[in-house]
C-alpha cells in the first residue's frame, strides 16, 4: 500500500438511480475533519466516513483526533467517494460519458452500485411506469461492462501477448499485469485470477474469447469489488428488494433520500439524528408542520424500523469491512500514553487491510519510516510485537525506525 493512500470507493449506475443523492448523504454531514489528508477535491469527489469504536474510550484517556474525528467515543474514519458519471449501456466501446466513466474508475478500490429497486427506470435511467423495468438486470448490465472494458485492455495486445509467452519464454502473469498498470490492478490480483481460472498460463494462443472474457471476469471480481444499494427503498416492493439481494451479495436497502431528508431536519434543529442510526428523536414537536411529522413517521415506519438505518452508512461500511477486508489502527509514537510527538493522543485512525503488519503500517504512515523501520510496540499492552503480527482492528501501535 502506498503511503498516504486513502481508500476511494465509486458510486456507480444508470442515471436517475440515485447515486448523486447518496453521494450528497454521505458527504455533506456536519461531521467536519480538521486536516484531513486530501488536497483537492472536485465537485464529484468527497470525503465520507467509516466509524470505529475510539480506542479513547477503553484506554481511559481524551484523544485529540488529527485525520479524523471523534464524536461522543465514536471515530470518523476519512475514505474518499466519487460519484462517477452516469454510466450507460456500451460505454466500455466508448459510448456517452463512457471514457470518462472508466477513467473514474479505474482510481476506484472498489465500487456501489446504487440500483433504482423501484423498478421506476429502464436500463437508460428513463423514467417508466413504476415495476414496469427489472432491477435485477441493471446488476448484469454493469458487472458486463466492467468485464468487457478489462477483456478490450487485454484482448487488443493479445497477439503480442501470446508471442511473449510462447515464443521469448515470458511469465504471462507478468505479460498481463503490464497491460493493466495504468489500472492500479495489482499483480496479486491478477495471479490469483488466472489461477482460479485453470487455464493454460503457458499456452495462450489456445485460448479462445470465451477464456480470455472469463480471465477479465475473475480480474474484475478481484480488483473492483461491487456492494449494491437497492436504493429508493420507499418507493420499492419487497419483492424486488428480496429479488435483487438474491441475486448479488452484498446487498443493502436504501433511501438515499430520506437519509438526505433527515440530516436536512437535523441541521434545521428539528431533530436529533446520527448518520448510520436506525433512530432519530424529534426535539420540539411544536415546531414541525403536520406535513413535516407525518413525513418523518414515514420515514421511521417503512424505513429505519424496516431496514435497521437508512442504507446509506452501511453501505460505506460494508464496502469498507467487508469487501476490501479493511480495520482502523491508530499509530502513536509514545506508547506510554498513546501520543504523538506534539503531545496529541491518538492523533490518528489509518485504514489497513486485514492482515497488514506493523511494517505494512509504518509503510502506510511514510515510506522513510517504512525503510528505517526497526520493530513495532504494541501500545496497549507495552509490548514488544513480532513483525509477522497481523494487526487487528482497535490497534494502538508504535514504530521504531531510524527515521
Ligand atoms: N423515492 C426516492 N427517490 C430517490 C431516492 N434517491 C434518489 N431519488 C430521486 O431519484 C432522482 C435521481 O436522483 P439522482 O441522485 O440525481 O440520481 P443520479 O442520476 O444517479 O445521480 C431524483 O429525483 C432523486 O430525488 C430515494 O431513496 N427514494
Ligand atoms: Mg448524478
Amino acid at each position: 500500500m502506498e503511503a498516504g493512500k486513502v481508500t476511494l470507493i465509486g458510486l456507480v449506475g444508470k442515471p436517475n438511480a440515485g447515486k448523486s443523492t447518496f453521494f450528497k448523504a454521505s458527504t455533506s454531514s456536519d461531521v467536519e475533519i480538521a486536516n484531513y489528508p486530501f488536497t483537492t477535491i472536485g465537485s464529484n469527489r468527497g470525503v465520507a466516513f467509516i466509524r470505529d469504536e475510539c480506542p479513547h474510550k477503553e484506554l481511559d484517556v481524551k484523544c485529540d483526533p488529527n485525520n479524523s474525528r471523534c464524536i461522543n467515543g465514536t471515530r470518523f474514519v476519512p475514505v474518499q467517494l466519487i460519484d462517477v458519471a452516469g454510466l450507460v449501456p456500451g460505454a466500455y466501446k466508448g459510448k456517452g460519458l463512457g471514457n470518462e466513466f472508466l477513467d473514474q474508475l479505474r482510481q476506484a478500490d472498489a465500487l456501489i452500485h446504487v440500483v433504482d429497486a423501484s423498478g421506476s427506470t429502464d436500463l437508460k435511467g428513463n423514467p417508466v411506469e413504476s415495476d414496469e423495468h427489472d432491477p435485477t438486470e441493471d446488476i448484469g448490465f454493469l458487472e458486463n461492462e466492467i468485464k468487457m472494458w478489462l477483456y478490450g485492455i487485454l484482448n487488443e495486445k493479445w497477439g503480442s501477448i501470446v508471442k511473449k509467452v510462447e515464443n521469448e519464454n515470458n511469465k504471462l502473469l507478468d505479460e498481463i499485469s503490464n497491460k493493466y498498470t495504468g489500472i492500479g490492478i495489482k499483480k496479486r490480483s491478477i495471479k490469483l485470477s488466472l489461477n482460479k481460472t485453470q487455464l493454460d498460463q503457458e499456452k495462450p494462443s489456445k485460448w479462445n474469447k470465451s477464456d480470455i472474457v472469463e480471465v477479465a471476469e475473475e480480474i474484475r471480481k478481484q480488483s473492483k469489488p461491487i456492494l449494491i444499494s437497492a436504493n429508493k427503498v420507499d418507493i420499492s416492493s419487497e419483492e424486488n428488494i428480496k429479488k435483487i439481494t438474491k441475486k448479488h451479495q452484498p446487498t443493502v436497502p436504501t433511501g438515499a433520500k430520506a437519509e438526505l431528508i433527515l440530516q436536512k431536519a437535523e441541521k434545521k434543529g428539528y431533530i436529533n439524528y446520527v448518520p448510520g442510526e436506525s433512530s432519530f428523536e424529534i426535539i420540539e414537536p411544536s415546531k414541525i408542520t403536520e406535513e413535516q411529522k407525518k413525513g418523518l413517521d414515514f420515514i421511521k415506519e417503512n424505513i429505519l424500523d424496516k431496514y435497521d438505518g437508512t442504507g446509506v452508512q452501511k453501505s460505506l461500511e460494508k464496502t469498507v469491512r467487508d469487501l476490501l477486508n479493511m480495520i482502523v489502527v491508530y499509530p502513536v509514537e509514545d506508547e506510554s500514553d498513546y501520543t504523538n510527538k506534539q503531545g496529541e493522543t491518538l492523533p490518528d485512525a489509518y485504514l489497513l487491510k486485514k492482515g497488514s503488519t506493523p511494517k505494512d503500517l509504518a509503510r502506510k504512515i511514510h515510506s522513510e519510516i517504512a525503510d528505517k523501520y526497526l520493530y513495532a510496540k504494541d501500545a496497549k499492552s507495552g509490548r514488544r510485537i513480532s513483525d509477522d503480527t497481523e494487526l487487528k482492528n482497535g490497534d494502538v501501535i508504535k514504530i521504531v525506525s531510524s527515521a
